[in-house]
């Protein structure tokens, strides 16, 4: 019995670092990070990732690096005279102490601009963040399908599943 429950233990512990699209930086909380593929031969694509600040303390993040493209920038949507336009967010994103900030289509998001390769649905790709006060943490995007609007459902399960039967 007591094996058992030790082995219970490990999977519990060790869950979170198996979920894709979790992470954590001092009082901050990642999760839901995603990216939308890209048809080939595109040179950009969009991520998206919730962020939650727990602590007492404002942050802000000023931006990133992804192991796919050249650069990694902060946009957001703006409408001028009725049409959507995007500008990189030179000041990066606050986060108050307590709030949740979602990167989303169609709001403000990640901009990969030089693609070395293209986003395959299915796939997954490491990204740097980086937070003023928190510092840097890495995040693994999954890639969605091309007209997503968020990270499919129960993948996260689906990872705990293949946790769960290394064990044997
Ligand atoms: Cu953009």
């Amino acid at each position: 019995m007591i094996r058992i429950a030790f082995a219970l233990l490990l999977i519990v512990l060790g869950a979170p670092a198996a979920i894709a699209g979790s992470a954590q930086v001092g009082a901050l909380k990642i999760t839901a990070a995603w990216a939308r593929a890209t048809p080939n031969g595109a040179k950009v694509g969009g991520g998206y990732l919730t962020i939650t600040n727990t602590g007492t303390t404002p942050d802000r993040l000023l931006g990133g690096s992804s192991q796919v493209s050249k650069r990694f920038e902060l946009h957001e949507m703006k409408s001028e005279n009725g049409i959507m336009k995007m500008r990189p967010l030179a000041n990066g994103i606050e986060i108050k102490p307590g709030q949740t900030v979602a990167l989303s289509p169609g709001g403000e998001h990640f901009m990969l601009v030089g693609l070395s390769r293209p986003l395959k649905q299915g796939g997954e790709f490491k990204a740097t963040l980086n937070f003023e006060k928190a510092g840097k943490v890495d995040v693994e995007f999954s890639i969605e399908g091309i007209g997503a609007r968020g990270p499919a459902a129960g993948k996260s399960d689906a990872g705990g599943m293949m946790h769960m039967e290394g064990m044997h």
